[in-house]
């Protein structure tokens, strides 16, 4: 996967290329990631990328030349073009899935108040990380970029992303490691037991209970199979006697 983010500060990036997973991604090739400043596309005499809201009021907008020379300089036929913006469609890992299939995408980050709306027309996806907002595009794109390259062949080794927390619908398990207690907190016997069945029960049951705690909203989008629905009886049952 090649991922070109577009950006006013490509320094910005510098730390998120250079550390651990994301660095050996790079580094073995599974993607080619590439930072770019699109104030290097201005025809502006005095450099700028910005200028005022047309019709007034406070604050500035980020202008189409730049960006828009940018966009076409750096994206090839198939390219997806994102723009990280606090009004796009909130990312979610189903979303990361489908931006993660494509082999070339531009992370265009904005800054000020945003984008001109002709921007727009040369973006195929808007994307939100959440509902707030932030000084720059900048932070989100690390997120975006971090979710969509660990989910690629060989960068994460193991199998463990896909019980990962989201994959499943669900939330994670409580988990544990040594000693069998700490300060007074034990592990749970079943996780002892060795008995596999009973331990992959008790993981999903309590999955369903977190999530039920936490996150309703999953459980309302989630299609639940005969066992699933018994344990999440059982725990609407226990958390009502607590
Ligand atoms: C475009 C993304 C970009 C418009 C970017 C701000 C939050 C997110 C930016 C604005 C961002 C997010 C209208 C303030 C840059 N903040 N939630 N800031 N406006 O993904």
């Amino acid at each position: 996967m090649k991922i070109t983010v577009l950006t006013l500060f490509p320094e910005f990036f510098d730390s998120f290329t250079n550390t651990s997973i994301i660095k050996r991604a790079i580094d073995n090739k599974h993607v080619d990631f590439s930072s770019v400043n699109f104030r290097d596309y201005t025809l502006d005499k005095h450099n700028n990328v910005d200028d005022t809201v047309c019709g007034g009021g406070a604050g500035m907008l980020l202008t189409c030349q730049p960006i828009v020379d940018a966009i076409k300089a750096n994206r090839q036929k198939d390219t997806k073009v994102i723009m990280m913006t606090p009004q796009g469609a909130p990312l979610n890992q189903q979303k990361v899935h489908e931006l993660a299939q494509s082999d070339d995408v531009i992370v265009l980050c904005g800054h000020y108040e945003g984008f001109d709306e002709r921007i727009r027309s040369y973006v195929d996806e808007e994307i939100s990380i959440g509902d707030y907002v932030l000084t720059g595009g900048e932070t989100a794109a690390v997120v975006l970029c971090d979710a969509m390259i660990r989910l690629h062949d060989g960068v994460i080794t193991t199998t463990s992303h896909e019980d990962d927390s989201y994959e499943n619908g669900l939330l994670e398990y409580p988990q544990y490691t040594r000693p069998i207690e700490f300060e007074g907190q034990k592990v749970p016997d079943i996780l002892l037991s060795g008995h596999h069945e009973n331990i992959r029960k008790w993981r999903l049951k309590e999955s369903i209970r977190k999530t039920y705690l936490r996150r309703p909203d999953l459980l309302d989008k989630k299609e639940l199979n005969k066992e699933e629905s018994k344990l999440l009886s059982e725990v609407i049952e226990e958390e009502k006697m607590k």
